[in-house]
């Protein structure tokens, strides 16, 4: 049901109701990442004119440079969440362990755990170009009321409740799914208010835009080699557009708009590639399946692996359907 204009909070309510697990915790907790986003988006917009950019001399668990932003997202995003009392757990790329949250009211016991790369792709911020928050809901596993454990975070992508990412580019759009379809909200700066933009977003079936970090080629396993040079052959409806911007979120947001696949396989540099299976490539997979696109890591589907460690890392094929499964065919025959 969407009407030209509706607001995020409208949305959410109208659609509360058509949400399995039909509850106002959802709807509040969405609205506590609607809040994060729009004060996050401020710092973003403004980033080259403070002493925000650049590094805070720490390094996070991933071994990268905190970004002073990277840090400033993460504490607001988990502040937010923490003061709206509706989560008992966060697990964030920023954080070496998950956080575990009692409630402040003995009387109500929360059991949605929320994952979080709270700025992805920050390596861009000082070359101003786009960067995104990724989020991931879980309904906890362990008995409410106890406080959670890895168990809760470590659960299959095909256990989401819900997903999305806000992109802070030319403007600032928060797209997600509670798995009945995926829909855009584009945030009107002057009024604070996201406004549904891109209703039911759907990735085209095929696309001739593929996105991968070429400078990577000679690392990459010969199936991945062979895609690359099927993409760049001239025949059919090729050679594909290169387009690879260094940001998940922007380089997944165009493909899904235009047709288009992202790939981050694993190399002789990074034996399971680079991203984070929690909350990078579960919350996008479960939006690319929800609008109609593929995820895998070349031979398993994306949701159905089952997580080891908080910050493991997976190869990631990702974008319209049958990229994706070209893609495998090459990475199969390559076997
Ligand atoms: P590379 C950003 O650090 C990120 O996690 C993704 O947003 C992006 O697609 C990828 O890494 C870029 O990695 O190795 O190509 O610079």
């Amino acid at each position: 049901m969407f009407k030209k204009n509706q607001t995020l909070g409208e949305f959410i309510i109208e659609n509360q109701m058509s949400f399995k697990y039909s509850s106002g915790e959802l709807s509040t907790l969405f609205n506590s990442i609607r809040l994060a986003a729009k004060v996050v988006n401020h710092e973003v917009n403004k980033a080259g004119l403070v002493d925000i950019i650049g590094n805070v001399g720490e390094v996070n668990i991933q071994g990268e440079n905190q970004q002073k932003l990277d840090v400033y997202a993460n504490e607001k995003f988990i502040q937010t969440l923490i003061n709206r009392n509706i989560v008992c757990g966060i697990a964030s790329e920023e954080e070496d362990d998950f956080i575990a949250i009692n409630s402040l009211d003995e009387n109500h016991q929360n059991k949605y755990i929320v994952l979080i790369d709270p700025l992805d792709g920050s390596s861009n911020i000082d070359v101003n170009v786009s960067v995104g928050t990724i989020f991931s809901i879980y309904r906890r596993v362990t008995p409410v009321g106890t406080p959670v454990t890895l168990e809760d975070f470590l659960q299959k992508g095909n256990q989401q409740v819900a997903a999305g990412y806000v992109v802070y580019g030319t403007s600032t759009m928060l797209v997600y799914t509670t798995g009945d379809g995926v829909n855009g909200f584009t945030l009107n700066p002057a009024i604070g208010s996201f406004y549904l933009s891109h209703p039911n977003m759907q990735f085209p079936e095929s696309g001739s835009i593929y996105s991968v970090n070429e400078g990577n080629y000679i690392h990459f396993p010969q199936g991945i080699k062979n895609y690359i040079k099927y993409c760049q052959r001239e025949e059919e409806d090729r050679p594909y557009t290169s387009r690879y911007i260094g940001s998940l979120v922007s380089d997944f947001h165009r493909n899904m708009i235009k047709g288009g696949i992202y790939l981050y396989p694993k190399s002789s540099l990074n034996s399971n590639g680079k991203l984070r299976l929690l909350y990078e490539c579960n919350p996008m997979a479960f939006i690319a399946e929800q609008a109609n696109g593929k995820a895998s890591d070349g031979f398993t589907r994306i949701l159905d692996i089952q997580p080891t460690e908080l910050h493991q890392r997976v190869p990631f094929i990702c974008g319209s359907k049958n990229m994706v499964t070209k893609a495998e065919e090459f990475m199969r025959e390559a076997q």
